[in-house]
């Protein structure tokens, strides 16, 4: 008799339980094991992983894929020991998506709004007045123009917000002032006063957002990142803030995960601290996708979402 379908999964931030459930559902007659019981290593097709032990994905001889619980790859293609040749393709959900786009929107019309600077007014008891701005006056910038930061465009274009988006291939999208490449990105970053990060961290996007950058904005900008904490130079993030050329950081992604308690971001007054929680990997919304790809490798076929290791997303 054939053997089912095998998948390991290996994460200690996602429950199993409800990825078993819903993957069940997807894929009648699945089994799935959970790092560390894989049982036979041979038996095992695909891993679905999030911040799996590095060197681990080469005990498995047949396995055919690996899928990151997750939008951003970098913790798979960070494992000098990935077994070669086995597609490692990544989650594209729109509970996900939608997840997100809540976030941008949040504290994008939060610093639009001026809320940190009410915030700090109210513990001091403070009545300061901001005359509220027309959003035609706030112009918002998109460092990553894929999935999450099209769809937050989108989004934030209902508001009247004048839009502009920089991304590694030139683009044209409707109400979005694109601008690509490294060339594109000082007249790109000229024009943001709020910047919303969403890039991918790949060898050519780590450390993007350094002093240098921070100085080619509007003074006064604020500065958003949901991508990824490599994507800045924390000291200079620090002393952007500090000199007054940045307003404020709404950080959601960190150097360190969790942020340490002794970082300076925790406690400084122009920095809000969110804990890598701008969106994540429903398994309600992500198992079928699981499931299909796991199917297509199993009949040979190249996975949906597969990213290219080369360029790291
Ligand atoms: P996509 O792969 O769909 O889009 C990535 C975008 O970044 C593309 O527009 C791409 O350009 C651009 N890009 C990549 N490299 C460069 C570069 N060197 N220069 C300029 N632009 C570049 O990714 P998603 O939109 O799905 O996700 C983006 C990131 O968001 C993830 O990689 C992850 O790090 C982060 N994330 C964070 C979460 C959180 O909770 N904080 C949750 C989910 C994701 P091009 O279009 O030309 O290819
Ligand atoms: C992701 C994340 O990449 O949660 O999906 O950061």
């Amino acid at each position: 008799m054939a053997r089912p379908p095998t998948l390991l999964f290996i994460s200690s931030d996602d429950d199993p339980v409800a990825w078993r459930a819903n993957l069940a559902a997807a894929m009648p007659g699945l089994e799935m094991r959970v790092w560390p019981e894989t049982g036979d290593p041979a038996e095992i097709d695909a891993a679905l992983v999030w911040r799996h032990p590095p060197g681990v994905l080469r005990r498995f001889p047949n396995l055919k894929l690996i899928v990151n619980i997750g939008a951003g790859v970098d913790y798979v293609l960070a494992d000098p020991d990935l077994p070669p040749g086995v597609p490692v393709a990544r989650i594209v959900d729109d509970m996900l998506t939608q997840a997100m786009t809540q976030y941008v929107v949040l504290h994008v019309l939060a610093l639009h709004r001026r809320m940190p600077e009410i915030a700090a007014a109210q513990r001091a008891a403070r009545w300061r007045y901001f005359h509220p701005p027309a959003a035609s006056e706030t112009r918002v910038g998109l460092l990553g123009l894929g999935r999450l930061g099209q769809d937050a465009a989108a989004m934030l274009a209902r508001f009247g917000f004048p839009l502009r988006g920089w991304s590694r291939t030139p683009k044209t999208l409707p109400g979005i002032e694109c601008r690509a490449g490294l060339d594109g990105l000082p007249g790109f970053l000229a024009g943001c006063d709020i910047l919303v990060a969403l890039l991918p961290q790949t060898p050519a996007t780590e450390n993007l957002m350094d002093a240098a950058r921070f100085a080619q904005l509007p003074r006064g900008a604020a500065f958003v990142n949901a991508g990824r904490g490599r994507l800045v130079v924390e000291t200079d993030l620090l002393a952007a803030l500090d000199s007054g050329q940045l307003r404020h950081a709404t950080l959601d992604v960190f150097l360190e995960e969790p942020l340490p308690p002794e970082h300076p971001f925790w406690r400084h007054p122009k920095v809000t601290v969110t804990p890598h929680n701008a969106a994540a990997a429903d398994p309600r919304g992500a198992a079928e996708q699981v499931a299909a790809n796991l199917r297509r490798v199993l009949a040979g076929q190249a996975p949906f979402n597969a990213v290219d290791p080369a360029r790291g997303y």
